[in-house]
């Protein structure tokens, strides 16, 4: 059932944004209560879509003066149901929020509206001249905004980070009504606590972030992409270890296995490209062609049973395909539940027979689908065949994570979905202040309720 909302509260939305841009008509809204994997469905009274930071901040003193509380909402493409109104909150939507703002090419400086899709911002910082370091295939849905919330990985975390990594400030609302400005922020700058270091990561606990100002990387033009086979995930994460020390320019390390390269060939409509146990996708890319130095590099590993070079664009991406397309693929089987873990190096070949092996005893009939980001520790175990409620698969997971020193979440975040968890994770003294943090940002809880705590 949808949630109402008092006629004067309503007025008083409407006042903030203009009566286009609060929308109540559940099937306008219906977008915006789901989430990207269909698993966390909820209900809102209203989506509300301000234009400015002045308006975010009006609907933000009209949530805290009528008691509402609050979702952001940017490309809703996040995995662990912290973006959709689980609780019956208002959704303030950043898609107006859009835009890149200004690019500032001698310090290598760019600055965009929340709601901008992280593939424009690619864009603009090609045109500049130089390269945004973060990349993730949700690129031309996911927004700015919502990059910065929840600290986003993706492809390029082995060369440049996270987008913590990139991040020079933010101009934000905290859920307090106070604004921060940091938008004018230099690259370097200690004065004072590091206020947009702590949104970002926050998962809109905290305050909505209206504007990001970001680090660029130069481009490196000249790339080669290479698909390799290998017998075992504990020999991909040898070679990985090895190629990270011998390619300075590598700029991403990835990797699947068998299964799931039948099973997005099967959704494609093609064969895999490499026909192993486990593929691993290695990206470098430079200022001068760095084709004989891979060569080298690959000609040195142990363990390689297939070798796949692809130096121009349409085989480049052709390489890249399957990786890009296991998210999808994986949505076709059915409902599935998503654990993003990371791992110590020297855990990751044994956890990924491991976890499978867990898995399948504790639920009969559950299939378990290994990939991820292997050049950062990053494993995404997704598991189908379970009801979307049942946390039992949730729980052997991230039990066994915990057990061999791993984190429960690489890159998605905690949202609803690991909630249960985080203590376990992070200990009493760390939740005690994180509880205090948000407690000094947003008083009235407000924002995010059912996210993170
Ligand atoms: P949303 O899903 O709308 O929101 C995510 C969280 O951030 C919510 O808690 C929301 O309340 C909060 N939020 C959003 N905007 C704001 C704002 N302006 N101010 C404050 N809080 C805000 N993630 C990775 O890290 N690496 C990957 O490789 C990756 N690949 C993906 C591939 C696919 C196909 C899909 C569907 C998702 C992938 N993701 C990946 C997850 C997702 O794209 C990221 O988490 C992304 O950062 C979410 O951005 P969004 O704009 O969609 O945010
Ligand atoms: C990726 O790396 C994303 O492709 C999505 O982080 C992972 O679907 C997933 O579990
Ligand atoms: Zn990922």
């Amino acid at each position: 059932m949808t949630p109402g909302l008092a006629p004067a509260a309503l007025a008083a939305l409407v006042d903030a944004v203009g009566a286009d841009h609060v929308l109540t008509d559940a099937e306008v809204t219906a977008g915006h209560v789901v989430d990207w994997t269909g698993r966390f469905r909820g209900a809102t009274p209203a989506v509300v879509r301000p234009r400015t930071h002045d308006e975010v901040a009006a609907v933000v003193a009209v949530a805290r003066a009528h008691q509402l509380a609050i979702v952001p909402q940017g490309g809703n493409t996040g995995l662990v149901g912290g973006s959709v109104p689980l609780a019956g909150e208002v959704v303030l939507s950043t898609a107006r929020l859009a835009g890149v703002l200004a690019v500032d090419a001698a310090s290598g400086h760019l600055t965009a509206g929340a709601g901008t899709p992280l593939a424009r911002v690619q864009d603009a910082a090609r045109a500049a001249g130089w390269a945004y370091g973060v990349d993730l295939a949700a690129r031309d849905s996911a927004t700015i905004g919502g990059n910065v919330a929840t600290n986003a990985g993706g492809l390029r975390v082995v060369a440049h980070g996270p987008t913590r990594a990139q991040l020079v400030g933010v101009a934000a609302v905290l859920g307090t009504g106070a604004t921060v400005d940091d938008l004018g922020r230099l690259e370097k700058d200690v004065t004072g606590y590091d206020l947009s270091g702590l949104l970002c990561g926050s998962e809109g606990t905290l305050g909505v972030i209206t504007a990001v100002r970001l680090r660029l990387v130069p481009a490196r033009p000249e790339r080669v992409v290479v698909a390799l086979g290998f017998g075992s995930m504990a020999g991909a994460v040898e070679a990985v270890g090895r190629l990270r020390r011998a390619l300075p320019d590598l700029e991403a390390a990835e990797a699947y296995g068998a299964a799931e390269a039948e099973l997005v060939a099967g959704h494609l409509g093609s064969v895999p490209v490499v026909d192993a146990p486990v593929t691993v996708v290695v990206e470098v890319a430079a200022s001068t062609d760095p084709t004989d130095g891979v060569a080298e590099a690959v000609g040195a590993l142990d363990g390689v049973l297939e070798v796949h070079v692809a130096a121009d664009g349409p085989r480049r991406a052709a390489l890249w395909r399957p990786r890009e397309t296991i998210t999808e693929a994986i949505a076709t089987v059915g409902p599935h539940h998503k654990l993003d873990v990371s791992l110590p190096a020297d855990e990751l070949g044994d956890f990924a027979v491991e976890v499978e092996r867990r898995v399948g005893e504790a639920v009969p009939g559950a299939r378990t689908w290994i990939f991820g980001h292997l050049g950062d520790g990053n494993l995404h175990v997704n598991v189908t065949g379970v009801e979307p409620d049942d946390a039992t698969v949730d729980d052997v997971v991230l039990g066994l994570v915990l057990e061999r020193r791993g984190s429960i979440s690489a890159e998605h975040g905690i949202g609803t979905a690991k909630r249960a968890w985080l203590g376990r994770q992070r200990g009493d003294d760390a939740l005690a202040t994180m509880r205090a943090i948000r407690a000094a940002c947003d008083p009235d809880g407000i924002l995010n309720p059912a996210v993170l705590l």
